[in-house]
Order: structure tokens, then sequence, then C-alpha cells
């Protein structure tokens, strides 16, 4: 029996209603919150017992732990289906985390969402359940197809549901009317099969999760140093003398990171983490594979340093270090690396003139960071000989995001802390393969040279024009431009900006085809024909013709290695995502000269292929068995600067205004502790002291006091988008938090509908996710004192007015 919504109905994009609580998307049974921020260290007991509710939920408690010992080997096991923070190379057999175990067993549940499931319930009446339940229902087991006359999902056989994909992109005017998504999960193999097909097929419309994600950080990193991935390894980690980690939750999305943290302090290393939040990985933890601090509660500091900027502050927080360090190179010669700087950099002296030139007082009111902890933090950097910046989401998904990943490059290099041991820039990417699949060919705007290779080696025609971003296809779709649509993995319809409005995107298309694992809401969302094609798990067997095949997958650090699943698959009618790729392919190409299905019966042969293709994968078959994998070549690791003019670059971006306008607050959404993205394993978030409420907004208590807002009091949030229109979500929970005044975060991907799809980065096409202009009232229109209610009214209607970017004030 799955596990339905005990909640009763709720409104499917989470709105609300004024003046009553909002249930959220996660499983939210009723009763109330607990609210205790506190102290206690990462990983540990808490998580133990947190992976305990994950895996009785699942039902898993054996099998669950046999996987993880698996997990993450080099000799054989399945890469973890969690993040992309890599694996220990010195022998840990594990560096096992709390969140890679929710993961990877949510994958094994026994429940299954079978035919009978899709039998028993309407399309209209899973709408109405709450996304934890949908995903609580299991693995999907067979191909599904929309049935309108029932309003019910109905069994289809692989081959007619290939048939309906063939046949549907075949009959669109040109294939640019259909757009192909991929989330970040899929394999190398079957992201290189992928955009095979998509190209062969004749376009470029390949948005993927980056485009949500580290998009800013590939252009960023690109411009300054000439290619777009991260510099360091773990063993930077362990030779560095200072960390700075900013904008990222490493304790709840990174944990394995944790590891890295812990003994770069024990090593002596300075941490210094620059967040709105002060987040768990800035205090302590106990490292996961130390039994003996398991059973002491022996924890150990990852942090030594903690700066709160406002959101958006980080520019203007980076320039303030660099401003400071400049200063000290008056009187102290060592401040820079001026032998790295002559020999490797361009552009200092413009940027040094516009670091000059910027006041503090400016840096001060922008960052939200007083002058000496900012003159603080430059000294721990001054004073470190090797220097990793590492960053996430709470720096890309910001209007300036761009800018502000160069202004580190900028301050890396000012110090020549790229290209040496112990230093560099370091992204934590997301998803497990997100790096990978770009690696691959996922990208809608391909360099030329990739296309030339693959026009000479796979001898097809793949069009020059560059394709649609997850932003662009929204508008297309809206537009109607785009009719049929694609989605390898992820959960679409919930993960993009505009809940409501790209759901009406959805319904509007010809065809909707949904490759997944569980049931979510982009099945439900669906085109006036759907397809729901059930694919095995990373942790599954896959045989195929050419016997058991294993994939491989690029880590945040460029290593590439095997992962091979071992357990039984969830269902028998299951295909694997390669074999499920070449289906559609042979169906929309029949004369395809391309061996489709030599490539779906043994992945050895996409490798090969691949090692043709794909700089830095000669010899991929052979190189790929070796223990540990291979990493790719990062040309700025050995200083070679691949920019014009073959030097790093130093940016000059003015400072872009971060002060939200009066009456305003800046918004940030972000991910609890219990979720992975779109799935919400509870409604807690043990980090933050919360329990049991996903609907709540994080305010600093002036901001609320000014608001006469007392804590918990039920509000609702309106969003003012670029183009003025207006978003409202209601029955939030307002709950004072230790944050810079006029900073507010909440939960994606409930907050997703204050998000209008015009709202992304002109700087990286990213959604402003994190960058949103709102204001807050209270929830019930009666206990509204009169200047509040007044006060929505009074923001400008247009938001280029009021906007943060426009309005220093
Ligand atoms: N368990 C688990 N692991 C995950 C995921 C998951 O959902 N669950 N998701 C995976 C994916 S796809 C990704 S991309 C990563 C995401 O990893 P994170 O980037 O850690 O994700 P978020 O929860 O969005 O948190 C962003 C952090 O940025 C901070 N922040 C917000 N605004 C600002 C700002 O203006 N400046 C600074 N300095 N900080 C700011 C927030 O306080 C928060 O700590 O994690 C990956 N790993
Ligand atoms: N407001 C707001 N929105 C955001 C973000 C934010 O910080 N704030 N973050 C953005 C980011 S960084 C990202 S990466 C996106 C995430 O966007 P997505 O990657 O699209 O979403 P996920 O929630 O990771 O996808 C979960 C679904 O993947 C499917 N799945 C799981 N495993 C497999 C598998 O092995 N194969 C296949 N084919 N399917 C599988 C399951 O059906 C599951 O329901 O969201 C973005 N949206
Ligand atoms: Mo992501």
């Amino acid at each position: 029996m799955s596990e339905r919504d005990e909640s009763g109905k709720r409104d499917e994009f989470g709105i609300g209603t004024a003046g009553e609580p909002n249930p959220g998307r996660g499983p939210h049974r009723g009763g109330g919150f607990t609210f205790r921020p506190d102290t206690h260290p990462t990983a540990g007991w808490g998580a133990a017992r947190s992976v305990g509710e994950v895996l009785y939920r699942t039902r898993e408690p054996l099998a669950g732990t046999g996987a993880i010992l698996k997990m993450n080997h080099e000799d054989g096991g399945f890469d973890c289906p969690g993040c992309a923070w890599p694996d220990d190379q010195h022998g840990l057999r594990l560096d096992i985390c709390e969140n890679g175990v929710k993961h990877a067993t949510w994958e094994m549940t026994h429940h299954r969402a079978g035919r009978e499931f899709f039998a028993a319930h309407t399309v209209t009446e899973l709408r109405g359940w709450s996304d934890h339940a949908l995903e609580a229902a299991g693995r999907l087991t067979e191909p599904m197809a929309y049935d309108p006359a029932t309003d019910r999902y109905v069994p289809i056989g692989w081959d007619a549901a290939f048939a309906t994909v063939g046949e549907t992109l075949r009959g669109l005017a040109s294939p640019d009317e259909a757009a192909f998504y991929t989330s970040g999960r899929l394999s190398n193999e079957a992201s290189f099969l992928y955009q095979l097909w998509v190209r062969e097929f004749g376009t470029n419309n390949l948005p993927d999760c980056s485009n949500m994600c580290h998009e800013a950080s590939g252009k960023a990193l690109e411009a300054s140093i000439g290619t777009n991935k991260g510099t360091v390894d773990l063993d930077d980690f362990d030779k560095a003398e200072a960390i700075f980690v900013i904008g990222a939750n490493a304790a709840s999305n990174a944990p394995r990171m944790l590891t890295a943290l812990a003994k770069a302090y024990r090593n002596g290393a300075d941490i210094v983490h620059v967040n709105p939040m002060v987040e768990a990985a800035s205090r302590k933890t106990i490292v996961p594979h130390e039994f003996v601090a398991m059973g002491t509660l022996h924890a150990t500091p990852t942090g030594t340093m903690s700066i709160q900027p406002r959101i958006a502050g980080d520019q203007a927080f980076l320039r303030g270090l660099a401003k400071a360090l400049l200063e000290m190179a008056a009187a102290d010669p060592g401040a820079l690396d001026t032998e790295f700087l002559a020999r490797h950099t361009d552009g200092l002296a413009a940027y040094r003139s516009l670091v000059e030139s910027t006041p503090w007082a400016l840096i001060v009111d922008e960052s939200g960071v007083p002058e000496a902890v900012i003159r603080a933090a430059a000294r721990v950097y001054r004073a470190s000989r090797r220097t990793v910046i590492a960053w996430c989401l709470g720096i890309t998904q910001q209007e300036h995001g761009v800018d502000t990943i160069r202004e580190i490059a900028n301050v890396l290099l000012l110090r020549g802390n790229i290209g040496t041991e112990g230093a560099g820039a370091c992204p934590i990417r997301g998803h497990s393969n997100v790096q990978g699949n770009r690696t691959c060919g996922i990208d809608h705007h391909p360099g030329a040279d990739f296309l030339d290779r693959l026009a000479e080696v796979c001898r097809i025609t793949p069009p020059r024009t560059p394709g649609l971003d997850v932003v662009r296809t929204l508008q297309a779709m809206g537009e109607g431009r785009v009719k049929a649509f694609v989605a390898l993995g992820g959960n679409f319809a919930l993960a993009v900006p505009d809940t409501v409005r790209s759901a009406e995107s959805l319904r509007g298309l010809d065809l909707t085809v949904q490759v997944s694992t569980k049931l979510n809401r982009s099945h439900l969302e669906h085109g006036r024909r759907a397809l729901i094609l059930p694919c095995l798990g990373r942790t599954e067997r896959d045989m195929r013709p050419g016997g058991v095949q294993g994939v491989t997958v690029e880590d945040s650090m460029s290593m590439v290695h095997l992962s091979i699943g071992r357990r039984d698959p969830a269902s028998p009618h299951l295909m694997s995502e390669p074999a499920i790729l070449a289906g559609m392919a042979r169906a929309t190409l029949p004369h395809s000269a391309t061996p489709w299905e030599d490539y779906a019966d043994d992945y050895d042969r996409i490798r090969d292929t691949m090692s043709h293709v794909l700089y830095g994968f000669e010899d991929f078959n052979r190189r790929v068995r070796r223990p540990h994998g291979f990493r790719l070549a990062q040309p700025a690791r050995e200083r070679v600067w691949r920019t014009p003019t073959g030097k790093a670059e130093f940016a000059s971006a003015p400072l872009t205004p971060a002060v939200p306008p009066a009456g305003h607050l800046v918004l940030a959404t972000v991910r609890s502790h219990d979720q992975w993205n779109t799935t919400i394993y509870t409604d807690h978030d043990r980090y933050r002291g919360l329990a049991n409420l996903r609907t709540a907004l994080f305010l600093n208590r002036a901001d609320m006091a000014e608001r006469n807002l007392a804590p918990h009091t039920l509000i609702d949030i309106t969003s003012i988008a670029r183009d003025g229109t207006r978003r409202t979500v209601h029955g939030y929970t307002a709950l004072p938090y230790d944050l810079p005044r006029g900073s507010a975060i909440g939960y994606m991907p409930e907050l997703n509908v204050l998000c209008a799809t015009g709202d992304f980065s002109t700087q990286s096409d990213q959604p402003l996710t994190k960058h949103l202009l709102i204001t807050i009232a209270p929830s019930h229109p009666a206990a509204a004192p009169a200047d509040l209610t007044a006060e929505p009214l009074s923001a400008p209607a247009d938001r280029t007015a009021a906007h943060v970017h426009d309005n220093p004030g």
C-alpha cells in the first residue's frame, strides 16, 4: 500500500489560503511545528536518527545498509546518486553521508506505482496529493500513456511508446519545436547518446538543470581563467592554509565536504564561511567514518570565522577583501603575488583603480558587513600561503552571479592562488553528474569545435544555431513555439520558476515524455499526449545483450569513474536510460546510420565513439577501468589560460546595488536538510532547528518588529517581478532568525511560485531564485495593522523603478 496523502485535497500549486496555514509540499500530517535553532554538531547521531527515519519509511533497513557499503567504491560499487562531491582517493571506504544514504534508499523503496496504482487514481485526483505522497507511491514499473477518456495513465508497450515519440517528433514543422531537458544525474554515456539523437534530429534545444544551478560559474570561470570548471581537487583541501566557503549549505547539500573541512581544520587551516545564515557547516562535525568520535560525540570544528553578508552582498564583500589587501600591499610587499600577476594576468591596472575608487562606505552598505570584519577576513587571506575559495548557489542564482564569481577569481589571482597546490577555485556542483552532462555534450550553446568533431566522427550534420535553455524553453512553450517536450530525469514542472504559468505551458504541449524512476509533478502537468517511461536507477543491475553494463560519471573535481549497479531492478519491465534513448532515437530517425541498437547493447561502444569526439576521453574504456578512474585535464591548473589574451583576466565590473528598496526584502530560496531538490523526505530541517514545517520564512528580528510581526505570525509573501506583476503565497509562518536586515530565506520548491519566468539573470540566464524582491504582510486580513495593509500598495508598480539592481537606496 502506498503512503497516501493524509491531509486531504491541497491546492496543487501550494499558493494556500489567506489566514490558513499552508501545508507545503512535504508529508505534512498536521500538528504543530517546533523551532529551536541550536548548535548540535553536524552528522553524528542526529544523522543516524534521521537516516533511520527515512530507512523506516522506505521499509529498507537492511538492504539500505548493504547498499551504502557498496556505494562510492573504486572496486565496482555504484556512484552515490546524491551530490557531486568527489570520493576520497586514499582508501577511505566509509566516508558515507546521511543524505547520500537517504537518497540511495529513496530509490530502493519496496513500494511500486504499477498499473494498479494508476488504475485507482485519476490524474486530477493525483494533482491534489502532496509531492511527498507522489514520490512515496514508489518506483514506476512499466511504460504508461495518458488516456484522456478516463483521465488516467494506462499501460503501453515500449515499442508503441517509442512509436508515439517518433511519430510526434517527425510530425513537427521543425525540430526546433521540441525541447529536450536533462537533470544532472544522467550518466556520461546516456548524455552523449541523448545529445547525439537530439542533434541528429536537428536541434540544440537541450535545456538542463545547470541552467538553474551553476551556469554563472561556468561563464565566469571561462572568462577569467579560460576553462569553465573548478581548479582544485581533494588534495588541495588538505594542503590549503585557508578555505573560504561562500553561499553553500555544505552540511546538508555536500555533507562529505565536512570531512575535508574537518581535516583541513586539524591541519591548522582557517575556514571562513560567508553566508547570510550561519549554517551548520561553520560549526562542528562528527566525521562520519570516525566511529570512536561517533561514540564519544567528539566533534571537530569545520569553521573558524563566519561572515554574514546581506543576500546578494557578496560582490561588495569580495571587493572589500580586495581593497583591504591592496591597501596592505602599500606597506607589505608580500600581500600580492607580484611575480604571478606580472607573468600570468591581464587587466590588473584597471581593476586596481576600480577597487581604489570604490569607497569603503559603499562596500559596507552594499555588503552589509562591517569594515573591521572585512579587514579581519583580508588578514586571514593575507596570512595564508595557499587558499581555496569554494561556492555554491548562494552566489550563482542572482542577477550579478557572473560578476560575483569573477570577483572571486580576482581575489584568488591577487595572491597567485590558481594553478598551485593547496589553492584554487571550487564551484560545489549539485547533481552527481551535472558536470559530466555538460562535458558530454548536453549544452544548448555548443562550441564549434565540439560540433565539428561530432560531425566528423558520428557522420551527422549537427545544427549550428544555439538552442533554448530552461527559461527560453519556458518562454517558447508559453508562446506555442515549442510543442513537444522530453525530459531525461528530474522534475521540470516543479524545479523551474513560475510554477503556475509553467504548468499551464506544459499542459498546452502536444506531447510530454518523462523518463523517470518515480512519480512526480511533471507527470501530472502533461501535454495532450503524455508518456511516462520508467528507467533503472543507479543502484540497479543493468543487463544488456553485451552483459552487465556500467556507466561513468564525472564529479565536481573532474574525476571520471565507473558506476555499476548490483541490485535487482525494481521491475522486470524497466529499461536503462541508454536503451530508452536508443529506442526513441530509432523511432524518430528510422533511416539513421547511427548504430543505436549496438550502442544500447554494449556501452563500451558508446565510450569508443566518445573517445574520438570528446577531448580528454582518449582511450576511455581502458582508463575508466583503472581504480578511481581518471582526471580530466584542467589547463588552468597548469597555469595555461585559454583566454583570448592567453592570460588570466581580471574583471572590472561595477558594484551591483544589493540593498532592497524601503519596505521590501530580498528572498533567497534554499533546500532543507531533508529534501533532494523537488524530492521531500520529511518536513524537518534539523540543523536550522525546525521540525514539521516547510512553509516558513526566516526573517531578521528587526525586520519583523518593523512590521509588527510577532514570531510565528502567519504571513503572506508577495513577489514583485521585473515586469511589475505580483505573485503571492499565503499562510507561511514568520520565524525570527539570525539574518542580516532586508534578507529573507524560505524553501524551494514551494516558493518557486514567486519567481516570474522573466526574472532571470541578464548575465547567466539563471532564474533569480536567490534574488527575489518581496513584501510580506500578516496572512489574516483582520490581523493586519493599518500601516501594513497599506504597505504593498506604496511599493512601485514597476519593479524596474524599485528593483534592487537599479536603486542603490
Ligand atoms: N541533501 C541534498 N543535497 C543536495 C541537494 C539537495 O537538494 N539535497 N541539491 C544538490 C544540488 S542540485 C545543488 S545545486 C546543491 C545546492 O547546494 P547549496 O548551494 O548549498 O543549496 P541551497 O540550499 O540552495 O543553499 C544555498 C546557501 O546559500 C546561502 N545564501 C543564500 N543567499 C546568499 C547570498 O546572497 N550570499 C551567500 N553568501 N549565501 C547565500 C543560503 O543561506 C544557503 O546556505 O546541492 C546538491 N546537494
Ligand atoms: N526556487 C528554486 N528553484 C530551484 C533551485 C533553487 O535553489 N531554488 N535550484 C535549481 C537547481 S540547482 C536544480 S539542479 C534544479 C533541480 O531540478 P531537477 O533535477 O529537474 O529535479 P530533481 O528534484 O532533482 O528531480 C527528481 C526526480 O528525478 C527522477 N529521478 C531520480 N533518479 C533518477 C534516475 O536515475 N534517472 C531518471 N531518469 N530519473 C531519476 C525522479 O523521478 C525524481 O522525481 O532545481 C532548480 N530549481
Ligand atoms: Mo543543482
